[in-house]
């Protein structure tokens, strides 16, 4: 158990040597410190100074991650070993990504032939979406492109045709539906010309609920407007491991782009699923994206304890278990990261949110951080306050980019600025003395600073990592979510449980089963608990109100 590991009883012992300890006294003492603590991946840097760390807690969290054998665990994911044992699955997205040409095997078969397969198919419909020779059922090119898909099958390619909207195609407008909540595809469909629209309808499994609902709505408002079932096959390809359920819809397996059971939902966005990705951005584009995936994993694969990911994952165990951290914060300042949160919400807590260890046995202590955050600086005029004067310990990651595809007016530095300041307050904070020298140079009386004092102090020592990179461009785009797998992957290892099933997501889903069917017939819904019956008796009375 993590907490019966020798490094593990040594943070506990090390734990107290910071209680008085406040992060402006050592960046004074330490002109190094930021030189120990900022390492680059190309112009990728990390900045991790502004911790509460010293090199004895580094050690200590290094040598914990080599006592829950995380060099082990690595080796094995990266050689395709069924470390998610509770599907009996490999785990393999880094195999999406890997140029290395050498053999990964899955079940005594090498699956790399099979992904540069999938990659020259997209390829070849990719450009002739974009280069207009793939034509709509009436003759007309493609303007719009609407990926249905949910959860994994849907938070990558949004997340990351929003951050890549710089390097998009300008002839494509791409959208995304995913909630079955019938406004969703409803107001999509609004908006669309049916001759000019293509579907790509992205499940692993072709079964999911909400996917088949929005799939079946856009295939008949195709068939209507366009007045043939011919007019599918233009405008419908699918991206699943379910070739028999992609056919049983109508759409032609030849408009169909495979991918493997050992690609996790949300860890898909490097396979056929990114295909939306690839049509905005072009194939060269997506490529782009995998080799900056591929650059952190080879940076992760040879340091599994002491690279980047290695580092925020341990920086994540160190505050939650021995400083009572509950969440994390992620603040891109970078607009067209809007969805980043979203996106390693799903990454971070669906595969960390697990409460029982590999052995089964209920685990000890918390796991699965809970992730959480907006772009800046808009975030800054909501909840940055809690993070500067709240009670609770919450760190950081910023994320900025140094360059932007729209220079207006210093605008990117005012970005930047207001960033790197937010970082720089969480730590130094304000102190009583400091408060109090300012509010005396606003020429206030005692008793208004005696009122105010208590209210201007800001306690810092508020740690953050900082993300800089010159430009958001698909490979860098590609480096960052390659170093969020990986950090969750060892927090996983530390944790000692399975990051890659989902089992959780299973009771909801068999319970609406129920009550989809219920409030469908519109009998008396009794067979609940009360709570239940009640809302959903009530939900059909006001239903048939307003119809009525
Ligand atoms: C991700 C999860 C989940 C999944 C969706 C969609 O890791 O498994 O979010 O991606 O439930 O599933 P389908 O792709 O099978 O439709």
């Amino acid at each position: 158990m993590l907490t019966d590991l020798p490094a593990w009883k040594g943070l506990q012992a090390h734990r107290a040597a910071w209680n008085n300890v406040h992060l402006r006294d050592l960046f004074k003492t330490d002109p190094k410190r930021f030189d120990r603590y900022s390492p680059r991946l190309d112009e990728l840097l990390l900045d991790y100074s502004k911790n509460l760390i010293s090199d004895e807690t580094l050690a200590l969290l290094r040598r914990l991650a080599v006592e829950a054998n995380v060099p082990a665990w690595t080796e094995a994911m990266f050689k395709g070993e069924k470390i998610n044992f509770t599907e009996n699955r490999a785990v393999l997205h880094v195999a999406l990504r890997s140029d290395s040409g050498k053999p990964v095997f899955v079940d005594g078969q090498n699956i790399i032939p099979a992904v540069a397969d999938v990659l020259s198919q997209m390829r070849v419909f990719t450009d002739s979406v974009r280069n207009g020779s793939w034509r709509g059922h009436s003759g007309k090119v493609i303007s719009d492109v609407v990926s249905i898909g949910i959860g994994g099958s849907d938070l990558g390619p949004a997340m990351a045709c929003r951050a890549l909207k710089s390097y998009g195609s300008k002839q494509l407008s791409m959208h995304f539906v995913s909630n079955v909540d019938p406004n969703h595809i409803g107001d999509t469909l609004d908006d669309l010309n049916a001759e000019t629209t293509l579907f790509i309808i992205s499940s692993k499994t072709f079964t999911t609920l909400e996917t088949l609902a929005n799939a079946k709505i856009a295939r008949r408002w195709l068939v209507e407007k366009l007045g043939s079932e011919q007019a599918v096959a233009k405008h419908f390809v699918a991206v699943s491991t379910n070739e028999a359920a992609v056919r049983a819809f109508g759409i032609d397996p030849a408009n169909m782009f495979i991918f493997w059971d050992w690609v996790g939902g949300r860890y898909s966005m490097w396979s056929a699923i990114g295909l939306p990705i690839a049509v905005y951005i072009g194939m060269d584009g997506f490529e782009s994206m995998l080799a900056g995936a591929r650059d952190m994993d080879e940076h992760f694969r040879s340091d599994p304890v002491g690279s980047m990911p290695a580092t925020l994952a341990l920086l994540s165990i160190w505050y939650q278990h021995f400083w009572d951290a509950h969440s994390h914060a992620v603040l891109p300042y970078d607009q067209h990261l809007g969805r980043f949160p979203a996106y390693l919400q799903q990454l971070c807590m669906e595969s960390n949110g697990k409460r029982v260890t590999r052995q089964g046995e209920v685990v000890s202590h918390a796991t699965g951080e809970i992730v959480w955050g907006e772009p800046g600086t808009n975030g800054q005029h909501a909840f940055y306050q809690l993070l500067h004067q709240g009670t609770r310990f919450i760190p950081a990651d910023f994320l900025l980019a140094a360059t932007t595809a729209h220079p207006y007016d210093g605008m990117q530095q005012m970005l930047a600025a207001n960033c790197m300041a937010q970082s720089e307050a969480l730590m130094l904070g304000k102190t009583e003395e400091e408060a109090r020298s300012e509010l005396k140079a606003e020429g206030l009386d005692d008793d208004k600073i005696r009122l105010l004092l208590p209210h201007k102090v800001f306690p810092g020592n508020r740690p953050s990592n900082t993300l800089l990179y010159r430009e958001l461009n698909p490979r860098t785009l590609g480096r960052l979510v390659a170093l969020y797998e990986h950090k969750t992957f060892v927090q996983s290892v530390l944790w000692n449980i399975n990051a890659f099933d989902q089992w959780g997501v299973e009771l909801g889903k068999k319970l609406a089963g129920t009550l989809i069917r219920e409030l469908g017939e519109g009998t008396p819904i009794t067979g609940h608990d009360a709570s239940t019956n009640w809302l959903a008796s009530y939900c059909q009375r006001l239903g048939r109100d307003k119809s009525g």
